[in-house]
């Protein structure tokens, strides 16, 4: 397993904005948590809401001297497919993976998670790869959301600690990272199929304001989600979310 160091904040308005803001002060392979976060943010300018109940929220600073070769595309899917294992063996949930990220409980999102990019001098200098999962989030809260969510604690009923499954997810981050590294998405490929929902069926696609009917086809060997549209094209998705 890649050795990495855990920063722990009492509290923080985004766990990917301090790691940004502070980029210069961590080396490749930092994991920042809190257990609180007031202002979390979400693709596309979308908010990741939270409440003053603990929750997981986690930054992976990730650096490199050369990121030719990274698997920028499936880094996010790394991640889900991890959070998935998490889910199912120590909490014995059933998570499916909504393209590309997301992660459900029978349909509800628990986690979300979010890449982004430092740049310096025209350079990519880091990624800040951010993951909220909703662990102990109350059922008012969840309510409040515009889609459906559920937490851990709405599942089981249960409070947990949220620094031993923030150190689970990072030790199971790092335990085969380099793998992944190397093998881009054909290391989790597998892993991410069978968690993948939607495939196979109609789905609405939402590329900005964009809305579309699809048939979703396939996840392909990029990890890309390919589509075949009501003029019967085939297309390939790079970006934009998968509705219900
Ligand atoms: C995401 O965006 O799902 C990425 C969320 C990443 C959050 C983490 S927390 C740690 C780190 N620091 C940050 O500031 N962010 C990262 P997206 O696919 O755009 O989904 C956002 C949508 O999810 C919202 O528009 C809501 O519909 C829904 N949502 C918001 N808060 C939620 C929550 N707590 N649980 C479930 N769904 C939520």
């Amino acid at each position: 397993m890649s050795e990495y160091t855990l920063v722990t904040l009492n509290n923080v308005e985004s766990t990917n904005g301090f790691a940004l803001n502070n980029i210069n002060s961590y080396q490749d392979k930092t994991v920042i948590f809190s257990p609180l976060q007031s202002s979390g943010r979400g693709r596309f300018n979308r908010k990741w809401i939270s409440d003053d109940s603990n929750n997981v929220y986690l930054s992976f600073v990730l650096k490199s001297d050369n990121f030719i070769n990274f698997p920028f595309q499936n880094l996010t899917q790394y991640l889900s497919v991890v959070i998935c294992n998490i889910l199912e063996k120590e909490f014995y949930l059933s998570p499916a993976i909504k393209w590309p990220n997301d992660i459900l409980i029978d349909g509800a999102k628990i986690s979300g998670i979010l890449a982004e990019s430092f740049m310096s001098e025209n350079k990519l200098k880091a990624i800040v790869l951010g993951i909220g999962l909703n662990v102990n989030l109350s059922p008012d809260t969840l309510n409040s959301i515009d889609q459906k969510a559920v937490s851990l604690y709405s599942l089981t009923g249960k409070n947990f600690d949220v620094l031993s499954i923030a150190k689970k997810i990072a030790d199971a981050f790092f335990e085969n990272y380099e793998n992944f590294l190397s093998s881009g998405f054909s290391f989790i490929k597998n892993d991410y199929l069978k968690r993948c929902s939607f495939l196979g069926k109609n789905i609405t696609v939402k590329n900005f304001d964009f809305c579309e009917e699809v048939f979703a086809k396939e996840i392909n060997d990029e990890g890309l989600l390919v589509v075949i549209n009501n003029s019967n094209k085939e297309c390939t998705m790079i970006t934009g979310d998968v509705l219900c």
